[in-house]
């Protein structure tokens, strides 16, 4: 059975691969990116069935993210190439320890996203449905077409996951709270970042924030952040608010990815029937072999690395 679907964008990333920023590099690296697909491919390292649905273009760039993601193992069954539309773009560079990135996605084919394009029974069938706030702030189609897919899954008594992925550089505060709170009541696994949830209830106020928190159905699952050295994500049920430190990590390279990483090792252990700390468990040990590599996805653990740096019996190096 499938265990996961998922829906969103991924682009061609290229990424400035020296600290001269994209303005100065002479070269580029290639790869690609999407919340959603890392999600995927990381619940399918972990060893689970999991499908990303999405449009790309059909082009060498919309072939190649094609071929990397079912390379994955990830089912990609429901991803159709669209003639005359772009696959996005999306550049990268790292200058003085600070990651920017500068999109290339109006008109790309995944933005022509539409409710009518999901099918039903294949979202039915699986067991959770993954969805995430930038695929909500493409345009309206496609935020339409985010919580269609929602509402199957939900009609259909099956568990939905949400991270809002908060992209200020696709829309304005005020049209992702208008968008992404209604569904932050709907789904049944929330996990937002504390600094998100300050933009999106504007407020610094945590206990402002975790009292809004109470009065969700979902399990909230928070990813703290680091503050003075230390990491922290919280589990929050009700008034019920569980703390899960980081894993230690002693080189951080690169935190893109990071979020994507924690969710697909938190789905994971939600999947296999575990307590949402245990899942948080999970997740912060897929987060910190993320964080050790450059890439957003390429170091996405296995399951056997995660069960051994849970049981502490190997030197993770990556
Ligand atoms: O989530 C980490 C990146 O892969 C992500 O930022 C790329 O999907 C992406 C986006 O739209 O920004």
């Amino acid at each position: 059975q499938l265990e996961l679907v998922t829906l969103g964008e991924s682009m061609a990333l290229l990424h400035a691969a020296d600290s001269r920023g994209l303005e100065y590099a002479s070269t580029v690296q290639k790869s690609f990116g999407g919340a959603e697909s890392n999600v995927a491919i990381g619940l399918s390292r972990l060893g689970h069935r999991a499908a990303w649905m999405s449009l790309l273009g059909d082009d060498p760039y919309g072939h190649y993210v094609a071929k990397a993601i079912r390379g994955e193992g990830v089912d990609i069954s429901r991803v159709n190439h669209i003639a005359g539309s772009p696959t996005g773009i999306m550049l990268r560079e790292s200058v003085g320890g600070r990651s920017s990135v500068y999109y290339y996605r109006k008109h790309s084919a995944a933005s022509t996203m539409r409710p009518d394009m999901l099918d039903t029974s294949f979202i039915q069938s699986a067991r959770m449905l993954h969805v995430t706030g930038i695929t909500c702030a493409l345009n309206d189609n496609c935020a339409t077409t985010v919580e269609a897919a929602v509402r199957i899954a939900k009609d259909a008594g099956r568990k939905v996951s949400f991270d809002p992925n908060l992209r200020l550089k696709l829309w304005s505060i005020e049209e992702a709270r208008a968008r992404l709170l209604p569904l932050a009541h709907e789904c049944d696994y929330f996990l937002p970042g504390l600094d998100e949830l300050k933009l999106l209830y504007n407020s610094d106020d945590e206990r402002h924030i975790f009292k809004q928190l109470a009065t969700m159905p979902a399990v909230c699952i928070v990813k703290g952040g680091i503050e003075q050295g230390r990491g922290v994500n919280y589990v929050v049920r009700g008034s019920q608010v569980d703390e899960v430190p980081y894993q230690p990590v002693e080189h951080v390279l690169d935190t893109v990815g990071a979020g994507d990483a924690f969710c697909a090792g938190v789905l994971s252990g939600l999947l296999r029937g575990y307590e949402p700390v245990e899942a948080v468990q999970l997740g912060n040990v897929s987060g910190a072999m993320v964080v050790q590599a450059v890439g957003d996805w390429e170091a996405l653990p296995t399951w056997k690395q995660v069960q051994a740096s849970l049981a502490n019996s190997i030197h993770i190096e990556r």
